[in-house]
């Protein structure tokens, strides 16, 4: 089967961005594949491997449009419609990069041990601030006693968010999630190891990607997928189906965290100071609406803590940044002293 751009997902985004350049030099292809050495892209012609010289594979992402020459170098890398990042697993402060130019993010978890109101709010605060639009996933509802009790209390986050109960391994279940991907279009499936991501994008793409089964006690998968990969569904879309995140650490994500807490900032419009810390200062709506009932006080505790994340993440990579662009500096202005000192 021959695909056109516009089935791959290009649009006049990135129709203008190429109008800058010379086209015959030059064809647009799509990220599928991130390996630490090469990219593997999709274009009309099929798959291309392509190379990335004088820039890591770290800086592009899965759903990526960019532009290669004919010997498959990455010459420009377009300026992506939506990014999905986090702070990266393990010490050291860096962004991860977890899916480009999507639509639709999936948020899935399972009807048991999984589901977890504070971390379903961290992923809706990354879908929010990317510009993807989030579908809340519930899964394994044939293994639970009462399913309707999680998506209850799933629609609590947001009284607009779309949920849906989905056997992912039940056909026309999974058939529920196309409806939120029109052809042309990309989701992204994100959330736990184990929760049937793999399994509902077999569903979707007609493929047979390994899954693997839980541990029982406390309801764990065994991490199986291990990259991220854009894959054709069955009506003309695409999905990125993702490796289980043991941890989503937000960064950058303030605009989303708004988004997603909307109605505390609006009630904090009527705070009597406008710098109204919400703790001990009088005429505080905030506090008011505690006291009648009207606001949570754990949705209001989830909401410092990630805003307290998101910054102090947020400020160590930037100062991380900061740290290497020193010692860059530094490591050109050593290599130049000692090129003068050889008198080249
Ligand atoms: N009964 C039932 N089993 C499911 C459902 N969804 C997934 N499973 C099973 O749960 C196990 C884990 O599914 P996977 O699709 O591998 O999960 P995953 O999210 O891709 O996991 P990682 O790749 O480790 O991140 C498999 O044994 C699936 O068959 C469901 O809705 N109902
Ligand atoms: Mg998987």
């Amino acid at each position: 089967m021959t695909l056109t751009l516009s089935d791959l997902g290009w649009s006049s985004h990135f129709a203008a961005q190429f109008a800058e350049y010379d086209p015959t030099d030059l064809t647009p292809l799509r990220i599928s594949e991130v390996h630490y050495d090469r990219l593997i892209a999709l274009g009309p012609d099929g798959p291309h491997t392509l190379l990335t010289p004088g820039a890591s594979t770290g800086d592009f992402a899965v759903g990526d449009w960019v532009l290669a020459n004919d010997q498959d170098h990455v010459h420009a890398l377009l300026d992506r419609q939506t990014l999905l990042h986090r702070r990266a697993a393990g010490r050291e402060a860096k962004v991860q990069l977890i899916a480009a130019n999507v639509d639709t993010l999936f948020i899935v978890s399972s009807c048991n041990a999984d589901f977890n109101v504070a971390r379903l709010e961290r992923y809706l605060a990354l879908a929010h601030d990317a510009g993807a639009w989030p579908v809340l996933v519930l899964t394994k509802p044939d293994l639970c006693e009462d399913p309707g009790d999680y998506e209850r209390e799933a629609r609590t986050l947001d009284p607009m968010l779309t949920v849906l109960l989905v056997n992912a391994k039940d056909e026309s279940d999974v058939a529920m999630l196309a409806d939120w991907v029109k052809p042309g279009q990309t989701a992204a499936l994100l959330g736990s190891s184990g929760v049937g991501k793999t399994t509902l994008t077999n569903g979707l793409t007609g493929g047979d990607a390994a899954t693997g089964a839980i541990r029982e006690d406390d309801a764990k998968g065994r991490h199986v997928t291990t990259s991220r990969t854009l894959k054709p569904m069955a009506n003309g879309g695409w999905i990125i189906d993702t490796p289980g995140m043991r941890a989503l650490r937000l960064e950058e994500s303030s605009e989303g965290i708004e988004v997603l807490y909307a109605d505390i900032l609006e009630l904090a419009t009527n705070c009597k100071f406008s710098d109204c810390a919400h703790e001990t200062e009088p005429g505080c709506a905030v506090k008011a609406a505690l006291e009648d009932g009207s606001l949570d006080p754990e949705r209001l505790e989830r909401w410092r803590k990630l805003l307290a994340e998101d910054n102090r993440n947020s400020e160590t990579i930037a100062e991380n940044r900061a740290k290497g662009r020193a010692f860059a500096k530094m490591v050109k202005g050593v290599v130049k002293q000692s090129h003068k000192r050889k008198g080249r």
